[in-house]
Protein backbone atom coordinates (compact mmCIF):
# COMPACT_ATOMS: atom_id res chain seq x y z
CA UNK A 1 0.00 0.00 0.00
CA UNK A 2 1.63 3.19 -0.88
CA UNK A 3 -1.28 6.01 -1.85
CA UNK A 4 -0.28 9.19 -2.31
CA UNK A 5 -3.48 11.42 -1.27
CA UNK A 6 -4.34 14.58 -0.05
CA UNK A 7 -5.92 15.42 2.75
CA UNK A 8 -9.64 16.69 3.39
CA UNK A 9 -10.14 18.60 5.74
CA UNK A 10 -11.76 16.72 8.88
CA UNK A 11 -15.08 17.53 9.33
CA UNK A 12 -15.26 16.29 13.09
CA UNK A 13 -13.53 19.05 14.57
CA UNK A 14 -15.26 20.96 17.92
CA UNK A 15 -14.62 24.46 18.78
CA UNK A 16 -12.82 22.79 21.80
CA UNK A 17 -10.33 20.90 19.56
CA UNK A 18 -9.54 23.92 17.61
CA UNK A 19 -9.35 26.25 20.68
CA UNK A 20 -6.40 23.47 22.32
CA UNK A 21 -4.84 23.55 18.82
CA UNK A 22 -5.16 26.99 18.42
CA UNK A 23 -3.65 27.65 22.00
CA UNK A 24 -0.54 25.31 20.89
CA UNK A 25 0.13 26.88 18.13
CA UNK A 26 0.16 30.53 19.40
CA UNK A 27 2.28 29.63 22.52
CA UNK A 28 4.81 27.77 20.46
CA UNK A 29 4.99 30.99 18.07
CA UNK A 30 5.05 33.30 21.12
CA UNK A 31 7.25 31.06 23.27
CA UNK A 32 10.09 30.78 20.49
CA UNK A 33 9.81 34.67 19.63
CA UNK A 34 10.49 35.52 22.78
CA UNK A 35 13.30 32.77 23.06
CA UNK A 36 14.68 33.89 19.68
CA UNK A 37 13.93 37.77 19.22
CA UNK A 38 14.54 38.58 23.11
CA UNK A 39 16.24 36.55 25.36
CA UNK A 40 18.49 35.20 22.66
CA UNK A 41 19.55 38.91 21.02
CA UNK A 42 20.30 40.19 24.53
CA UNK A 43 22.86 37.65 25.20
CA UNK A 44 20.91 35.60 27.43
CA UNK A 45 21.04 32.26 25.35
CA UNK A 46 24.46 31.07 24.09
CA UNK A 47 25.21 29.04 21.27
CA UNK A 48 22.61 27.74 18.53
CA UNK A 49 19.13 28.81 18.34
CA UNK A 50 16.36 27.03 16.33
CA UNK A 51 12.56 27.38 15.75
CA UNK A 52 10.02 26.37 13.62
CA UNK A 53 8.29 29.79 13.03
CA UNK A 54 5.62 29.12 10.22
CA UNK A 55 5.89 24.70 11.29
CA UNK A 56 3.43 24.63 14.10
CA UNK A 57 0.75 23.10 12.35
CA UNK A 58 2.68 20.07 12.37
CA UNK A 59 3.71 19.27 16.21
CA UNK A 60 0.28 20.67 17.11
CA UNK A 61 -2.08 18.40 14.82
CA UNK A 62 -0.42 15.55 15.40
CA UNK A 63 0.92 15.54 19.02
CA UNK A 64 -2.13 16.43 19.95
CA UNK A 65 -3.36 12.52 18.91
CA UNK A 66 -0.89 10.97 21.64
CA UNK A 67 -1.87 9.18 24.16
CA UNK A 68 0.61 9.57 27.98
CA UNK A 69 1.81 6.42 27.42
CA UNK A 70 2.73 7.01 23.28
CA UNK A 71 6.59 8.13 22.70
CA UNK A 72 7.15 11.34 21.26
CA UNK A 73 10.74 11.78 18.96
CA UNK A 74 10.37 15.33 17.93
CA UNK A 75 12.93 17.59 16.06
CA UNK A 76 14.46 20.60 16.48
CA UNK A 77 11.09 22.26 14.47
CA UNK A 78 8.46 20.82 17.24
CA UNK A 79 8.66 23.01 20.53
CA UNK A 80 4.23 22.22 20.32
CA UNK A 81 5.20 18.52 20.62
CA UNK A 82 6.72 18.84 24.18
CA UNK A 83 4.17 21.52 25.02
CA UNK A 84 1.65 19.17 24.53
CA UNK A 85 3.46 16.22 26.25
CA UNK A 86 2.95 18.70 29.30
CA UNK A 87 6.59 20.63 29.58
CA UNK A 88 6.19 23.91 30.92
CA UNK A 89 7.21 27.19 29.42
CA UNK A 90 8.61 27.45 32.96
CA UNK A 91 11.32 24.51 32.07
CA UNK A 92 11.99 25.06 28.53
CA UNK A 93 12.94 28.43 29.06
CA UNK A 94 15.23 27.10 32.17
CA UNK A 95 16.61 25.04 29.51
CA UNK A 96 17.28 27.68 27.00
CA UNK A 97 18.59 29.82 29.96
CA UNK A 98 21.36 27.05 30.87
CA UNK A 99 19.43 27.03 34.52
CA UNK A 100 20.08 23.99 36.68
CA UNK A 101 15.43 23.98 36.84
CA UNK A 102 15.82 22.86 33.07
CA UNK A 103 15.12 19.26 31.43
CA UNK A 104 19.19 18.86 30.87
CA UNK A 105 20.34 20.54 34.72
CA UNK A 106 21.69 23.06 32.57
CA UNK A 107 23.68 21.14 31.03
CA UNK A 108 22.70 22.09 27.57
CA UNK A 109 21.11 25.78 26.39
CA UNK A 110 18.99 24.73 23.36
CA UNK A 111 16.29 22.15 22.11
CA UNK A 112 18.54 19.14 22.97
CA UNK A 113 16.01 18.47 25.78
CA UNK A 114 13.36 15.49 26.68
CA UNK A 115 11.61 13.74 29.63
CA UNK A 116 11.56 9.81 30.05
CA UNK A 117 8.56 10.76 32.69
CA UNK A 118 7.02 12.45 29.85
CA UNK A 119 7.86 9.71 27.39
CA UNK A 120 10.14 12.54 25.20
CA UNK A 121 12.93 11.40 23.63
CA UNK A 122 15.51 14.28 23.68
CA UNK A 123 16.60 15.43 20.14
CA UNK A 124 19.60 13.84 18.68
CA UNK A 125 21.54 16.65 16.93
CA UNK A 126 22.76 14.37 14.49
CA UNK A 127 20.34 14.36 11.88
CA UNK A 128 18.53 11.24 11.19
CA UNK A 129 20.00 9.31 14.37
CA UNK A 130 16.53 9.30 15.62
CA UNK A 131 14.69 7.19 13.63
CA UNK A 132 16.68 3.98 14.31
CA UNK A 133 16.13 4.75 17.82
CA UNK A 134 12.42 5.29 17.33
CA UNK A 135 12.41 2.07 15.62
CA UNK A 136 13.98 0.58 19.13
CA UNK A 137 11.29 2.19 21.86
CA UNK A 138 8.43 0.50 19.06
CA UNK A 139 10.19 -2.52 19.01
CA UNK A 140 10.14 -2.40 22.87
CA UNK A 141 6.42 -1.80 23.01
CA UNK A 142 5.68 -4.22 20.73
CA UNK A 143 7.63 -6.52 22.79
CA UNK A 144 5.75 -5.96 25.81
CA UNK A 145 2.56 -5.81 24.20
CA UNK A 146 2.05 -2.46 25.08
CA UNK A 147 -0.72 -0.73 22.97
CA UNK A 148 1.23 2.58 22.77
CA UNK A 149 2.57 4.56 19.45
CA UNK A 150 5.78 6.12 18.56
CA UNK A 151 5.34 9.71 17.05
CA UNK A 152 8.84 10.19 15.24
CA UNK A 153 9.76 13.95 13.73
CA UNK A 154 11.91 14.97 11.19
CA UNK A 155 12.75 16.83 7.97
CA UNK A 156 13.05 16.43 4.41
CA UNK A 157 17.15 16.06 4.42
CA UNK A 158 16.95 13.64 7.24
CA UNK A 159 15.32 11.25 4.42
CA UNK A 160 18.84 11.39 2.83
CA UNK A 161 21.04 10.03 5.53
CA UNK A 162 21.42 6.26 5.92
CA UNK A 163 20.20 6.44 9.53
CA UNK A 164 16.95 7.03 8.13
CA UNK A 165 16.45 4.22 5.73
CA UNK A 166 17.98 1.60 8.36
CA UNK A 167 15.63 2.62 10.67
CA UNK A 168 12.69 2.63 8.73
CA UNK A 169 13.95 -0.32 6.72
CA UNK A 170 13.63 -2.06 9.74
CA UNK A 171 10.54 -0.79 11.39
CA UNK A 172 8.68 -1.35 8.38
CA UNK A 173 9.91 -5.43 8.18
CA UNK A 174 8.90 -5.78 11.66
CA UNK A 175 5.97 -3.65 11.47
CA UNK A 176 6.32 -1.59 14.47
CA UNK A 177 3.67 1.07 15.58
CA UNK A 178 4.99 4.38 14.43
CA UNK A 179 3.69 7.73 13.04
CA UNK A 180 6.44 9.75 10.97
CA UNK A 181 6.02 13.14 10.84
CA UNK A 182 8.31 14.60 7.99
CA UNK A 183 8.75 18.48 7.97
CA UNK A 184 9.41 19.03 4.20
CA UNK A 185 10.35 23.01 4.79
CA UNK A 186 11.91 22.73 1.23
CA UNK A 187 15.58 23.43 3.16
CA UNK A 188 17.80 21.52 5.05
CA UNK A 189 19.72 24.45 6.59
CA UNK A 190 20.22 26.19 2.93
CA UNK A 191 20.33 22.77 0.79
CA UNK A 192 17.09 23.02 -1.38
CA UNK A 193 15.24 19.90 -2.11
CA UNK A 194 16.05 19.29 -5.59
CA UNK A 195 19.94 19.25 -4.62
CA UNK A 196 19.37 16.96 -1.68
CA UNK A 197 17.17 14.02 -3.46
CA UNK A 198 16.17 13.07 -6.85
CA UNK A 199 12.34 12.43 -6.34
CA UNK A 200 10.01 14.57 -5.83
CA UNK A 201 8.31 14.33 -2.79
CA UNK A 202 9.88 12.27 0.25
CA UNK A 203 6.58 10.24 -0.06
CA UNK A 204 7.82 8.66 -2.66
CA UNK A 205 10.30 7.05 -1.09
CA UNK A 206 7.92 4.97 0.73
CA UNK A 207 6.85 2.77 -1.55
CA UNK A 208 10.56 1.43 -1.50
CA UNK A 209 9.68 0.16 2.19
CA UNK A 210 6.26 -0.73 1.24
CA UNK A 211 5.05 1.38 3.56
CA UNK A 212 1.79 3.91 3.19
CA UNK A 213 2.45 7.41 2.98
CA UNK A 214 0.25 10.45 2.29
CA UNK A 215 1.21 14.26 1.67
CA UNK A 216 -0.86 17.13 3.36
CA UNK A 217 -0.42 20.68 3.41
CA UNK A 218 1.99 20.96 6.63
CA UNK A 219 0.63 24.60 7.43
CA UNK A 220 -3.28 23.63 7.47
CA UNK A 221 -3.35 21.77 11.22
CA UNK A 222 -6.70 20.61 10.71
CA UNK A 223 -5.40 18.63 7.30
CA UNK A 224 -2.59 17.51 9.57
CA UNK A 225 -4.65 16.41 12.54
CA UNK A 226 -6.94 14.37 9.98
CA UNK A 227 -4.09 12.64 8.77
CA UNK A 228 -2.41 11.77 11.76
CA UNK A 229 -5.47 10.17 12.97
CA UNK A 230 -5.42 8.05 9.92
CA UNK A 231 -1.78 7.00 10.73
CA UNK A 232 -2.62 6.32 14.49
CA UNK A 233 -5.54 4.04 13.56
CA UNK A 234 -3.18 1.88 11.16
CA UNK A 235 -0.29 2.26 13.88
CA UNK A 236 -2.29 1.36 16.63
CA UNK A 237 -4.03 -1.73 14.89
CA UNK A 238 -0.68 -3.10 14.27
CA UNK A 239 -0.66 -2.70 10.56
CA UNK A 240 2.99 -0.75 11.17
CA UNK A 241 4.82 2.62 10.57
CA UNK A 242 2.64 4.87 8.01
CA UNK A 243 4.21 8.36 7.01
CA UNK A 244 2.83 11.77 6.39
CA UNK A 245 4.80 14.40 4.62
CA UNK A 246 3.53 17.84 5.38
CA UNK A 247 4.70 20.26 3.16
CA UNK A 248 5.89 23.61 4.33
CA UNK A 249 8.28 25.87 4.22
CA UNK A 250 10.70 27.81 7.55
CA UNK A 251 10.00 31.33 7.52
CA UNK A 252 13.05 31.89 9.94
CA UNK A 253 16.66 30.99 9.17
CA UNK A 254 17.95 27.58 9.55
CA UNK A 255 18.83 28.85 13.46
CA UNK A 256 18.99 32.32 14.73
CA UNK A 257 22.17 33.54 13.28
CA UNK A 258 21.40 32.60 9.94
CA UNK A 259 20.29 35.45 7.94
CA UNK A 260 19.08 33.13 4.84
CA UNK A 261 20.05 34.86 1.78
CA UNK A 262 19.93 31.78 0.35
CA UNK A 263 16.39 32.00 -0.12
CA UNK A 264 15.27 33.05 -3.47
CA UNK A 265 13.59 36.36 -3.17
CA UNK A 266 9.44 36.22 -2.87
CA UNK A 267 9.39 32.84 -1.28
CA UNK A 268 9.06 33.62 2.33
CA UNK A 269 6.70 36.28 1.43
CA UNK A 270 4.87 33.90 -0.49
CA UNK A 271 4.66 31.34 2.39
CA UNK A 272 4.19 34.01 4.74
CA UNK A 273 0.47 34.33 3.45
CA UNK A 274 0.37 30.92 4.18
CA UNK A 275 0.42 31.29 8.20
CA UNK A 276 -0.99 28.31 9.53
CA UNK A 277 -2.12 30.44 12.85
CA UNK A 278 -3.91 32.84 10.73
CA UNK A 279 -5.42 30.16 8.72
CA UNK A 280 -6.40 28.50 11.58
CA UNK A 281 -8.26 31.65 13.18
CA UNK A 282 -9.82 32.01 9.44
CA UNK A 283 -11.78 28.86 10.08
CA UNK A 284 -12.75 29.35 13.10
CA UNK A 285 -13.91 32.87 12.38
CA UNK A 286 -15.77 31.38 9.25
CA UNK A 287 -17.74 28.28 11.54
CA UNK A 288 -18.44 31.25 14.07
CA UNK A 289 -16.61 29.76 16.81
CA UNK A 290 -14.44 32.73 17.71
CA UNK A 291 -13.86 36.51 17.57
CA UNK A 292 -11.12 38.55 16.35
CA UNK A 293 -10.97 39.60 19.97
CA UNK A 294 -11.19 36.26 21.26
CA UNK A 295 -8.12 35.68 20.01
CA UNK A 296 -6.46 38.70 20.78
CA UNK A 297 -7.58 37.38 24.87
CA UNK A 298 -5.88 34.24 23.75
CA UNK A 299 -2.37 35.67 22.61
CA UNK A 300 -2.44 38.02 25.45
CA UNK A 301 -2.72 35.29 28.08
CA UNK A 302 -0.23 33.79 26.70
CA UNK A 303 1.82 37.01 26.74
CA UNK A 304 1.36 36.90 29.84
CA UNK A 305 2.38 33.45 30.93
CA UNK A 306 5.66 33.36 29.00
CA UNK A 307 6.64 37.03 30.93
CA UNK A 308 5.96 34.80 33.81
CA UNK A 309 8.07 31.87 33.18
CA UNK A 310 10.87 34.37 32.31
CA UNK A 311 10.99 36.21 35.34
CA UNK A 312 10.95 32.77 37.42
CA UNK A 313 13.87 31.06 34.65
CA UNK A 314 16.09 34.12 35.35
CA UNK A 315 16.35 33.77 39.03
CA UNK A 316 16.74 30.16 38.53
CA UNK A 317 20.56 29.35 39.29
CA UNK A 318 22.56 27.83 36.98
CA UNK A 319 24.77 24.38 38.03
CA UNK A 320 26.44 23.72 40.26
CA UNK A 321 30.41 23.63 39.56
CA UNK A 322 30.99 20.52 42.17
CA UNK A 323 28.53 18.88 39.68
CA UNK A 324 30.20 19.06 36.32
CA UNK A 325 31.06 15.38 37.01
CA UNK A 326 27.37 14.11 37.76
CA UNK A 327 25.80 12.02 34.94
CA UNK A 328 29.07 10.52 33.00
CA UNK A 329 29.43 7.22 32.45
CA UNK A 330 33.52 7.53 33.17
CA UNK A 331 35.85 10.43 33.95
CA UNK A 332 38.89 10.26 32.06
C1 LIG B 1 24.60 14.37 10.49
C2 LIG B 1 24.45 15.85 10.60
N1 LIG B 1 24.88 16.64 9.59
C3 LIG B 1 24.74 17.98 9.68
C4 LIG B 1 24.17 18.55 10.79
C5 LIG B 1 23.99 20.06 10.89
N2 LIG B 1 22.56 20.33 10.70
C6 LIG B 1 21.72 20.50 11.74
S1 LIG B 1 20.13 20.69 11.27
C7 LIG B 1 20.56 20.57 9.64
C8 LIG B 1 19.52 20.66 8.56
C9 LIG B 1 18.60 19.51 8.61
O1 LIG B 1 17.64 19.64 7.61
P1 LIG B 1 16.28 18.90 7.73
O2 LIG B 1 16.47 17.50 8.15
O3 LIG B 1 15.55 19.14 6.45
O4 LIG B 1 15.56 19.64 8.94
P2 LIG B 1 15.15 21.17 9.06
O5 LIG B 1 16.28 21.83 9.81
O6 LIG B 1 14.95 21.73 7.69
O7 LIG B 1 13.89 21.12 9.85
C10 LIG B 1 21.92 20.40 9.48
C11 LIG B 1 22.61 20.27 8.18
C12 LIG B 1 23.77 17.68 11.84
N3 LIG B 1 23.21 18.15 12.95
N4 LIG B 1 23.89 16.33 11.72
Amino acid sequence: MSALATASISQEVTPDLANKLLYYMVMMRELEDRIELKLYRQGKILGGCYTGRGQEAIPTGSAILSRPDDYVCPSHRDMAAFLIRGMTPREILAQYLGRVSGPTGGRDGNMHMGCARRRILPIISSIGASIPVASGIALSMKYRDEPNIVFNYWGDGATSRGDWHEGINFATVQKLPIVYLCNNNLFAYSTPLDKQMAVENVADRAPAYNMPAEIVDGNDVLAVHAATARAVKHARNGDGPYLIECKTFRIGGHSAHDSADYVPDGMREEWSKKDPILRLQKEMVDREWASEQDFKQLRQGILDEISEAVDWALEQPYPDPATLEDNVYEVI
